[in-house]
């Protein structure tokens, strides 16, 4: 085992960046592990891991001849998501973090954490993982680096960000890296913490081994700390996929688009287009995190900080998203999926026939007689990007790629349209600030109750949400050269409940009129709250719905509509002083508007 920073082939170390070492050795201080490991990010060191993680039960071996390189962890079922709960920024004050974060001040919650931290890694390794978010070269990157406890994480970063040697490289001798620092403790939620410190650059992460709490390049640094680093420094870190829908005639256009967690994003970015469209092709650049920053031609320039995908297993089929299928045959750990008698891995919505007999997500015999699931419903896959047969050649772009348009969309049974264009930045930031989704059976609580997501952000904004809101506001003196802005919602349904829009690869016809919009070249129909196709707009070619059907999905319902912005008068309210009052005076003269023309429906002509 390393307990020395990697070297060189001429055995030079590759790091003697004094600030990371110290930060390294204070840490080793802290959790006392048994034995230090320099991630270097080599085949040999990935080889050597994946056996101790096999040895130790950690990780199960998947029929190699089926998937390749494949393997299954599962989680202690007390830690099988992320924690909103246990998720806190500490800044300073409580008002930079805002009404919608956990608060904690920095010095509580460094000695409170720092008692749990002290001697957790007894008895462990402490493996050091320096990485790179974004493309290695990119003056778009971060750099950061891991102390976890976790082989298992240490895989994992593996597959989701540049990591080893090449991140060092990157760093050189500067003092400018995020610090993270993870031990899974004894894996108790009494003992669990995920705490951002967005002025020291830093997370520590206690008491979980799942996903979003501890692969801390992901929502940790890309997001809670980006989003903080991007005000700073004016760019934008979002919750975004970015993709390229390139035509028959291989024109190009790049687009960013936000969906609250679990809204199909993985999906959307790698999109098979429906036969009405042949010769067009979707790229994925990214399928969760977009890192934006405006170029010198005044456009907004976005990369993926990230280098694989974690995305939820369940659903995911040849129907639903035959890229991915592909992109997880090999390379890939599964985390709490089903497993099938001859070692391949199974959950809920995947094709073919229910296995009658499987190994469910806790390891326990599962026939298709049980009531359980068989995979959890948050189970996932980690999967390299460079599998996707659909992945973008730009996706690794120091330069990132420039951002035609911006796409909003929720989960809406009523009121949002298929699609709707803003006529402005500010009209679009509203779009972003009263995101929303109704509340499904699937969730716990109330069913059709709208949960406000504004920019799909609200478990990931690092500070306080107002003052994000200003910032996107601020940004449109920086782009000159704005993406046009959008509002979709593949969700609404008709009187009977049913979806008037049938969603997936369908997508690709709503696709190609906002590419049209953004490139001037389709018309729109004017509406109080932005445009909408007008019937003969949207390609709906082979498409086999009544066109009452799209139209209803386009409509604009005034009294919906009058109802949506009472309701956001509330949430507003919620974001307190910070909240922009350029977005509140939008929102009434949306409803001053609306009242004029309901007004005037109902005053007779001629008086
Ligand atoms: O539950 C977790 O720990 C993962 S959450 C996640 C993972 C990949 C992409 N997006 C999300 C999300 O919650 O938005
Ligand atoms: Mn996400």
């Amino acid at each position: 085992m390393n307990s020395k920073p990697p070297v060189d082939p001429q055995g030079k170390p590759l790091t003697a960046n004094p600030q990371l070492l110290k930060w390294v050795s204070d840490m080793a201080q802290l959790t006392k592990p048994d034995a230090i490991h320099w991630v270097d990010g080599s085949e040999a060191e990935k080889d050597a891991l994946t056996a101790k993680c096999v040895e130790e039960k950690i990780l199960e071996p998947l029929n190699q001849d089926k998937l390749p390189g494949c393997y299954l962890h599962r989680s202690n079922p007390n830690d099988v998501a992320r924690v909103e709960q246990l998720t806190f920024i500490c800044t300073p004050t409580k008002d930079e973090a805002g009404p919608k974060n956990n608060w904690m001040a920095p010095k509580e919650a460094y000695d409170k954490l720092s008692k749990l931290f002290d001697g957790s890694m007894k008895g462990r390794t402490m493996y050091v993982i320096p990485y790179v978010m974004g493309p290695v070269g990119s003056k778009m990157s971060k750099i950061g680096v891991e102390i976890t406890d976790s082989p298992y994480v240490v895989l994992n970063m593996r597959i989701m960000t540049r990591m080893g040697a090449v991140a060092l490289d990157a760093l050189g001798d500067s003092n400018e890296f995020n610090r993270g620092l993870h031990s899974v403790l004894d894996c108790n939620p009494e003992r669990r913490y995920i705490c951002h410190f967005p002025q020291d650059n830093t997370i520590w992460s206690i008491g979980s081994g799942y996903g979003g709490n501890v692969l801390l390049g992901k929502k940790c640094l890309a997001l809670r700390i980006g989003s903080y680093l991007g005000r700073k420094e004016g760019w934008l870190a979002e919750h975004m996929l970015i993709l390229g829908v390139e035509s028959p005639e291989g024109e190009m256009t790049y687009v960013a688009a936000a969906f609250p967690s679990a809204c199909g994003k993985t999906n959307f970015a790698m999109m098979i287009p429906p036969k009405r469209f042949k010769g067009w092709k979707i790229w994925t650049v990214g399928d969760d995190i977009a890192w934006m920053r405006v170029g010198d031609d005044g456009r907004l320039y976005a990369v993926n900080p990230e280098a694989g995908y974690f995305g939820v297993a369940p659903g995911t089929s040849n129907e639903s998203n035959p890229n991915a299928m592909k992109t997880v045959m090999r390379d890939t750990i599964f985390t709490n999926v089903a497993r099938t008698p001859d070692g391949d891995v199974w959950w809920e919505g995947k094709d073919g026939p229910v296995p009658p007999e499987l190994i469910d997500w806790k390891g326990n015999p599962w026939t298709s007689k049980s009531t359980e699931k068989a995979a959890h419903p948050n189970s996932r896959f980690t999967a390299p990007a460079r599998n996707n047969p659909a992945l973008s050649k730009f996706w690794d772009d120091p330069n990132g790629v420039p951002i035609s348009a911006i796409i909003f969309g929720g989960r809406r049974a009523t009121t949002v349209p298929l699609v709707m264009q803003a006529f402005n930045w500010l009209n679009g930031v509203f779009f972003g600030a009263t995101l929303g989704s109704e509340t499904t059976a699937a969730a716990a609580g109330q069913v059709g109750v709208i949960r406000r997501d504004p920019f799909a952000m609200l478990p990931f904004c690092g500070y306080n949400m107002g003052d994000y809101f200003t910032h996107w506001l601020e940004m449109q003196s920086r782009i000159t050269n704005p993406p046009k802005v959008f509002l979709v919602n593949w969700f609404r349904k008709d009187k009977d409940g049913k979806f008037l829009w049938p969603g997936f690869g369908e997508n690709m016809r709503v696709l190609k009129w906002i590419v049209d919009r953004a490139r001037l070249r389709v018309g729109g129909q004017e509406t109080l709250f932005g445009w909408v196709p007008k019937a003969g707009d949207l390609d709906l070619s082979g498409l086999n719905i009544p066109s009452e059907k799209v139209d209803e999905a386009t409509h604009i319902d005034l009294d919906e509509w009058k109802t949506e912005l009472e309701g956001l008068q509330g949430f507003f309210k919620e974001l307190g002083p910070t909240m922009p009052r350029a977005l509140e005076l939008f929102r009434e003269l949306l409803g001053a508007r609306l009242e004029a023309v309901q007004a005037a429906a109902k005053r007779p002509l001629g008086t």
